[in-house]
């Protein structure tokens, strides 16, 4: 695609510029590709943008692409993923591993005239870093021994519906003996088990969320290395020469070169966040899905926590100060349910957000849908009138309306009598989106934008 050439408008050199890194995560599938290219898209056109403050007060005047500070990071393929949504036959972009990261530079007038007397133009260069949600939720590991791990994951992989899950990985568990001399096959066949359970926990018709660590399921450049051969064994700490002491030692290994390594490498240079949550694919998987999603907030949350009883500025010295929780793919439900998709999150990020708030960092919650794909309206079914959605559910060919339900008030409360009581269906992305030069059609990503960077582009 083409860019307007603003080179004369970027290179005036001496200009007021300001750096600023936004950490853009969430469970595989969460929507974090989807959402880094609309947010791109529509920072590059400018026209669906009416929350963003610098934009609805005139002062905003070209953004553009830029060389990303990092040249050991992957690139974030911006052009490949709207290619995909806007072309003639549009497809949600491939799936995405990994990190990546893209800059975008904002041009804007200060806010302030006094400023402006100074300074008439700034710029904002904003790095975008898309990482797995999966490798944030490796942080709590930093405090745990392996025995402590261990005894943890072992006690939730005996419940409900995991203890079916983990069949085969207990099973082999119960086969082996800690004790026992290390075997490499041992440790390579006790991992592979441990990950194809970790894999299952996050099919859809179960998608649950706490899944540790996560480079098991999102390895990176890491696949296969001995780094991930190991897993949570029964029992206590053996002697030496046993497996339990090989995976101890790998357990170790993990936590300083992998864990520690990304954290100081990307997540304590990030100053904003958002993480991206499939509520809607929660409510899908029935309530187990649900318990295991707020779980999984509380302890992504912890990473957040600063001053006196967070733990984390001492080890990294983590400067994020604002965090934003996105129910994303808002738009797969009727906009009067909006609000209670958002009242649904705010019961899962829970007490723990009042916490951060506290402690330093600014928390909000938002339903926002990255790519608007449906309309809502109104349609009658036996003399009642239903609000609905119109889109091309994934799978047919033409417009449907379908009356996708009603999101439940209470996270706990699901209807009694039926397993999976809620059936969200995802659609098509809309036809022709390249044809609009207002940019990719959301919902609420100006005012998730206005949250993350409004302060920086006053
Ligand atoms: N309707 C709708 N579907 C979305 C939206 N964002 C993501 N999706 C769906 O969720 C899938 C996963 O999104 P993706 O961005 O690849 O997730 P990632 O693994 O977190 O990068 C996409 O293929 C779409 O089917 C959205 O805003 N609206
Ligand atoms: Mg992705």
């Amino acid at each position: 695609m083409r860019f307007p050439d603003l080179s004369n408008v970027f290179d005036v050199g001496a200009l007021m510029e300001t750096n600023v890194r936004l950490g853009v995560t969430g469970l595989r599938r969460s929507g974090k590709t989807v959402f880094v290219t609309a947010l791109v898209d529509n920072l590059l056109k400018a026209g669906r943008l009416p929350f963003l403050d610098v934009v609805s007060t005139g002062r905003f005047q070209a953004s553009r692409l830029r060389p990303q500070p990092d040249p050991d990071v992957p690139r974030f393929d911006v052009e490949g993923h709207l290619a995909a949504l806007t072309g003639p036959e549009p497809r949600w972009p491939e799936t995405t591993r990994g990190i990546g990261q893209l800059r975008v530079s904002l041009r804007y007038r200060p806010g302030s005239a006094l400023i402006r007397t100074v300074q008439p133009m700034a710029t904002l260069n904003l790095d975008i870093v898309d990482y797995p949600g999966e490798w944030l939720l490796d942080l709590p590991l930093l405090r745990l021994s392996f025995a402590e791990w261990s005894a943890l994951t072992l006690e939730l992989a005996a419940q409900p519906p995991r203890d079916r899950l983990s069949a085969l990985w207990r099973g082999w568990l119960g086969d082996i003996d800690p004790a026992a001399p290390a075997a490499e096959d041992d440790a390579r066949r006790g991992a592979a088990l441990y990950t194809d359970y970790l894999h299952d926990c996050r099919r859809a018709d179960t998608l649950l969320s706490l899944i540790q660590p996560g480079r098991f399921v999102e390895p990176g450049d890491l696949k296969d290395a001995p780094l991930l051969t190991f897993c949570p064994l029964p029992g206590g700490a053996c002697g030496r020469g046993s497996l339990w002491e090989l995976m101890d030692a790998r357990y170790e290994a993990y936590k300083t070169n992998v864990v520690r390594r990304f954290f100081a490498d990307h997540f304590a240079r990030l100053d904003r966040q958002i993480v991206l949550i499939d509520v809607l694919g929660a409510l899908n998987a029935g309530p187990f899905g649900m318990a295991d999603m707020k779980r999984a907030l509380e302890l992504s949350l912890e990473p957040f926590r600063h001053g006196s009883s967070g733990w984390f500025d001492w080890l990294f010295g983590g400067k994020i100060d604002r965090v934003l929780f996105a129910a994303t793919k808002a738009d797969h439900i009727a906009a009067h349910q909006h609000a209670h998709l958002r009242g649904l999150l705010d019961q899962l990020v829970g007490n723990a957000r009042s916490t951060i708030r506290f402690d330093g960092a600014e928390v909000e919650t938002m339903a926002i849908a990255a790519l608007k794909c449906t309309d809502s309206v109104t349609a009658e079914h036996e003399g009642r009138q239903l609000r609905c959605v119109r889109g091309i559910p994934v799978g047919r060919d033409r417009p449907t309306v379908l009356f996708p339900g009603e999101i439940p008030e209470d996270a706990d409360a699901f209807p009694p009598g039926r397993e999976h009581p809620y059936n969200f269906l995802p659609f098509r992305p809309p036809a022709d989106l390249g044809r609009d030069p207002r940019g990719l059609p959301h919902i609420r990503v100006d005012q998730a934008l206005q949250f993350l960077l409004g302060d920086y582009l006053e």
